[in-house]
């Protein structure tokens, strides 16, 4: 059967990946006297805009690069220039270009600021709803975000600084103002693909039916409907403009990193063999080890080179009536439930995570304090695509990870507890905990004395197709059209 997917329609970040050691996400505002200009603007943007086809493209030319760097004589650069361009719209954004028809996502319709009470970031309860702990920028309006990854902060500052000229950004006659730019990195040397906690990230995606040719043993899979939307999305029927696009949740996530290292420090595992007690806890909280091995397969001692074997890290399955071998708890476990019978809600419930990692590394003086340095912050850019927020980002975020009676109905502990990485309330009572840390003794809870993910802002936006881009938000330029 044909697949239902045009690679050459959809923005490349969506299904294919773009390459990224480093990314700038470049939030912006629409001026309200030059919404016009903006969109004739955005006709010369479009072009730049990475399609799904090129982004394969780009993946093959990188293993040609490699292929030919490791047999070639004369010294050659580590990596490739290559740059990737993405851009996204919020609801404010697409109501400001005047695109106001229902797209018939309500989480999206209302945007993350409204959610971020229910999300249970931190902050408090006033007279007009939840004023959470965001940094003041992302509580400002924003109408999009362009999003340019590359090999190294030159290539992207280039495309950076091309894409700025296009609406004069920083000059009197700018038809977009930038509200916060951030940049994201992947960490050095041979911690390049962890995220900060030093855990292998990227393990588990799922492989999209038609899109990814080879599907890896024990790869969940997602039907191409889940992520991007289609004719046949969720029986809902898309808007013709919003087709083959894909809702997009950024969230930005401070990570405490001294501070989750001295809490698994202060709390072995009696049962762990000895020496590996926080090191196990870590990966019980987790649900790998930090080498991507999953404890399902391997429970007591860590096994890199599972890890990285790829063809052998996602062959498990949890067992449903048990912790022993992994905590409901678990990041992994509670973000996707692989033991759920339900294999139509869960498929519902797939994203595809596209993150980078942000900020320095840990240094000398917060590893003695056991503190973090809140002028160092580190942590996540949290990027997800799916084609249904309430069924994707937001469902696994409030209804999985901070639910602390999922999964259901399992036997022998009270609740399962609070996914110990992202799990989080509004309130710092009554205090986090989880059960099933201790393989040989799951019963007791865990109380986890802080967060250590923290939200910094987000929103959610919609990563219209390339042809949607071209013909319904762009406006032809009229001098060019005077051309023709
Ligand atoms: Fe998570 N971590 O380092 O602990 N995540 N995550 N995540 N996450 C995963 O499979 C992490 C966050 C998912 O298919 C791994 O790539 C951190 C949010 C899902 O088995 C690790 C943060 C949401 C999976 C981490 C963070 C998710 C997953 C294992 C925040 C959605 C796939 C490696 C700073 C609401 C599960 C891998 C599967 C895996 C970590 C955020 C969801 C190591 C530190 C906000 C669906």
């Amino acid at each position: 059967m044909a697949s239902p997917v045009d690679l050459g329609n959809t923005q490349g970040d969506i299904l294919i990946g773009l390459p990224k050691k480093t990314e700038t996400f470049f939030f912006f505002r629409i001026e309200d006297s030059h919404v016009e200009k903006f969109r004739e603007q955005l006709s010369y943007l479009v072009p730049l805009i990475t399609t799904g086809v090129q982004a394969r493209d780009n993946q093959k030319k990188i293993v040609q690069y490699k292929e030919k760097r490791a047999a070639s004589k004369d010294p050659m650069p580590e990596l490739l220039t290559i740059a990737g361009v993405s851009v996204a719209f919020s609801k404010k954004g697409l109501d400001k270009i005047g695109i106001t028809d229902d797209i018939g996502d309500p989480a999206f319709n209302a945007g993350m600021l409204a959610d971020a009470g229910e999300l249970g970031d931190k902050g408090r309860r006033t007279s007009n709803g939840f004023d959470p702990e965001w940094l003041v920028e992302y509580k400002k309006e924003i109408h999009g975000v362009i999003m340019v990854a590359g090999d190294c902060h030159k290539t992207v500052e280039g495309k950076l600084e091309e894409i700025k000229d296009i609406f004069s950004v920083g000059e009197k006659d700018s038809t977009i103002q930038k509200v916060i730019s951030v940049v994201g990195d992947v960490r050095p040397g041979a911690v390049s693909a962890h995220e900060h906690f030093g855990f292998l990230d990227g393990v588990s995606q799922p492989a999209v039916e038609g899109v990814d040719p080879n599907v890896l043993p024990g790869q969940p899979p997602a039907i191409p409907s889940n992520i991007i939307l289609l004719r046949t999305t969720q029986n809902r029927t898309p808007p013709e403009w919003a087709l083959d696009g894909s809702f997009l949740a950024f969230r930005h996530l401070a990570q405490h990193v001294p501070e989750f290292d001295w809490f698994l420090r202060q709390n072995p595992i009696p049962s762990a063999p000895p020496g590996l007690g926080s090191e196990l806890l870590g990966a019980r909280l987790v649900g790998r080890w930090k080498s991507g091995a999953p404890i399902d397969i391997t429970p007591l001692q860590d096994d890199p080179e599972l890890g990285k074997d790829a063809s052998r890290n996602n062959t498990f399955q949890y067992d449903p009536i048990s912790q022993e071998r992994c905590p409901y708890a678990a990041h992994t476990r509670k973000t996707f439930p692989r033991d759920t019978g339900d294999v139509d809600f869960l498929n519902e419930r797939r994203i595809i995570r596209r993150g980078i990692q942000f900020g320095p590394e840990v240094s000398p003086e917060e590893a003695a304090k056991n503190r973090s340095d809140p002028t160092k912050e580190r942590g996540l850019l949290f990027v997800s695509y799916q084609s249904n927020l309430s069924k994707g980002f937001q469902f696994i975020q409030k209804l999985w990870s901070n639910n602390i009676r999922f999964p259901f109905g399992k036997p022998g502990v009270p609740t399962p507890g609070f996914d110990a990485i992202i799990g989080q309330t509004t309130e710092d009572l009554p205090p986090r905990v989880l059960s099933g840390t201790d393989p040989k003794n799951p019963a007791p809870e865990l109380t986890l004395n802080q967060q250590w993910v923290v939200t910094r802002g987000g929103e959610y936006f919609f990563s219209p197709s390339i042809p949607a881009l071209r013909e319904r938000f762009a406006k032809k330029n009229t001098y060019v059209t005077e051309l023709r």
